[in-house]
């Protein structure tokens, strides 16, 4: 199992389209493991491939309460139910600390391959059912902010491109100051 690092917008990568899965091999397996746990770390309900630089149609859900309820979701695809939409306020680990209404369909009619490359075929609705259709987006290259006005999106990448640049910054100080005592060190010997 391994921890995978998460890209953040505006990562031009987050807007690649991921490519279907021909064959669920061990390799996916193993891809799909390591997506739960960088996303039960996090902690988070959903994560696509593409968030983690892996262009391929693969998402890991868990919307239950205890955290014990992971699904795997192999070329998912999906279409409503109903008319009727639902607004939920969405976040995303690729836009971290940053939340706002979307409007979901409320209910929905997914289809995938589990962790088995067995079809499934099952209705979604509640927080599963925006949880999927937030997930497929990524596949496609969208983002949950892409659905809101321009000026908050612009304000939303000013903030994040500010925070990379001083996260850039504290680990070149913490690099710094580990390179000095490091000289002490060899200084005294
Ligand atoms: C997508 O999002 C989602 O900003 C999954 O600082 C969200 O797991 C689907 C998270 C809402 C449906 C409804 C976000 C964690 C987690 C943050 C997540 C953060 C820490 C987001
Ligand atoms: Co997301």
């Amino acid at each position: 199992m391994a921890l995978l690092p998460i890209l953040e917008f505006p990562d031009p990568r987050l807007r690649k389209i991921a490519v279907t899965v021909d064959t669920v091999t061990d390799d996916i397996r193993k891809l799909a493991q390591d997506m739960l746990e960088t996303m039960y770390a996090a902690p988070g309900i959903g994560l696509a491939a593409s968030q983690i630089n892996v262009h391929q149609r693969v998402v890991v859900i868990d919307v239950s309460e205890e955290g014990d309820d992971p699904r795997v979701l192999i070329n998912p695809s999906w279409e409503p139910l109903s008319n009727e939409m639902h607004q939920y306020q969405e976040g995303c680990l690729s836009v971290p600390e940053f939340y706002d209404d979307v409007e979901r369909h409320s209910k929905i009619q997914l289809s995938a391959l589990n962790e088995h490359g067995e079809p499934i075929s099952e209705v979604a609705e509640g927080l599963f059912a925006v949880c999927i259709q937030h997930e497929l987006d990524h596949l496609n290259g969208k983002l949950f902010i892409d659905y809101l006005s321009r000026l908050k999106r612009e304000r939303i990448r000013k903030k994040l491109e500010k925070k990379h640049r001083d996260d850039i910054k504290d680990a070149l100080y913490e690099a710094k100051v580990k390179a000095q005592e490091q000289a002490k060190l060899d200084a005294q010997a």
